[in-house]
């Protein structure tokens, strides 16, 4: 299977975040990626390739200009506001309540009120190089999916910082911009086709619901801990099913505390079901493996071997699918995990996977 990935990703490198009430070490750092890539590249199974560069065009289809604009010059703003702060963070948010009664609030100039206005919380700091990754991330994404649309049966793209958390006009959740909504989008317009997001990153991926739940050419489907007692806490209830013309497109499949390979592999075939009832052109998968059963920051219990069975069970969907990858930070066993997830996608294809439901335009 052919890999991309790029060392972009070193420009984000916060040591720091606020989590559960204590500043502590960061757990969305660079030796997450460089694990994966270090995993990957001694197996012969993959190819390693670096990203083409898109631009800002594909992003400017999904999020508001404001906000790349905020992620190009936010760092730099605040060196001058602060010099030699390393980790960039929000200390004030604009909830409406605070106008209540009053005009609708503009967009700030000061550099404090900016990362309130892009944000909703605390735990996504920006460094000097937070935007050329986040952008790296992005043509990592764009180039896996050019991968697909050419013709191979799945490509993986090893987008760091990762980007489901991220909406149309909104940073957060260790995300800045939306990977795979931006290639969901991407071979929409260019090739007419539907698409599938299966999310199964432990955490519901808020920002990719928000961008498509009015739409019906992209379906989301999530698999992920119940919203109730899990981040994003506000979003991800089994009720979101969609709006207007989106209705029904939204799944969202909630796992109690605990959830083990063979629980979770009843949800996955049940969100397997929706996608084929959908049956879209084109399958992006928003890769988390922040499920596993020793992550740091999570309470699911999927094994090694519980991967290779994820793998399997979307391999056999047999459709064109471009792996993105999201959260996952128990770093010892994460280049094995996504390792074994992908060699479990790739061993129920045949190098020769039929092309026919991909739209002539994307050929
Ligand atoms: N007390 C991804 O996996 N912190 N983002 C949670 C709970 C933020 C996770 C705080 C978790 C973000 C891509
Ligand atoms: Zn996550």
């Amino acid at each position: 299977m052919k890999v991309v990935h790029t060392s972009r990703h070193l420009g984000h490198d916060p040591r720091i975040e606020i989590e559960s009430s204590a500043l502590q070490p960061a757990f969305e750092h660079i030796g997450r990626a460089e694990a994966i890539h270090a995993a990957l590249l001694a197996d012969p199974a993959f190819e390693l390739l670096e990203p083409e560069a898109w631009g800002t065009g594909p992003i400017e289809a999904v999020h508001d200009p404001g906000l790349i604009r905020f992620l190009d010059d936010a760092w730099s703003q605040y060196q001058r506001h602060r010099p030699n702060t390393r980790e960039v963070v929000p200390d004030v948010f604009l909830r409406p309540e605070l106008r209540a009664g009053m005009d609708p609030a503009v967009e700030p100039d000061a550099i404090e009120a900016r990362l309130g206005w892009w944000s909703y919380e605390v735990t996504t700091p920006i460094t000097e190089g937070t935007f050329d990754a986040a952008l790296g991330a992005v043509d990592t994404a764009l180039s896996a999916t050019a991968l697909v649309l050419g013709g191979e049966p799945a490509a993986y793209g090893l987008c760091r910082p990762p980007g489901h958390h991220a909406g149309t006009s909104l940073y957060g959740g260790y995300c800045f911009l939306n990977n795979a909504a931006i290639a969901a989008h991407h071979v929409v317009s260019t090739t007419g086709g539907r698409v599938t997001i299966l999310d199964v990153d432990y955490h519901h991926g808020n920002g990719t619901q928000q961008i498509f739940y009015g739409r019906d050419d992209v379906q989301y489907v999530s698999l992920h801990a119940d919203p109730i007692r899990a981040y994003p806490y506000m979003t991800g209830f089994a009720d979101e099913t969609g709006t207007g013309r989106g209705r029904g497109t939204t799944s969202n499949l909630v796992l109690p505390a605990g959830t083990d390979d063979d629980a979770y592999l009843v949800a996955l075939a049940e969100a397997c079901e929706r996608i084929t009832a959908f049956a879209p052109s084109l399958l992006i998968v928003s890769l988390g493996l922040d499920t596993f059963v020793d992550d740091p920051i999570a309470d699911l219990a999927l094994t090694t071997a519980g991967f290779e069975r994820c793998g399997e069970l979307i391999g056999g969907l047999s459709l064109p699918t471009v792996v993105l990858q999201e959260g996952g930070y128990d770093v010892a066993s994460l280049g094995e995990n996504v390792r074994r997830w992908l060699r479990g996608l790739d061993s129920v294809r045949s190098p020769a996977a039929p092309r026919a439901d991909i739209p002539p335009r994307a050929r």
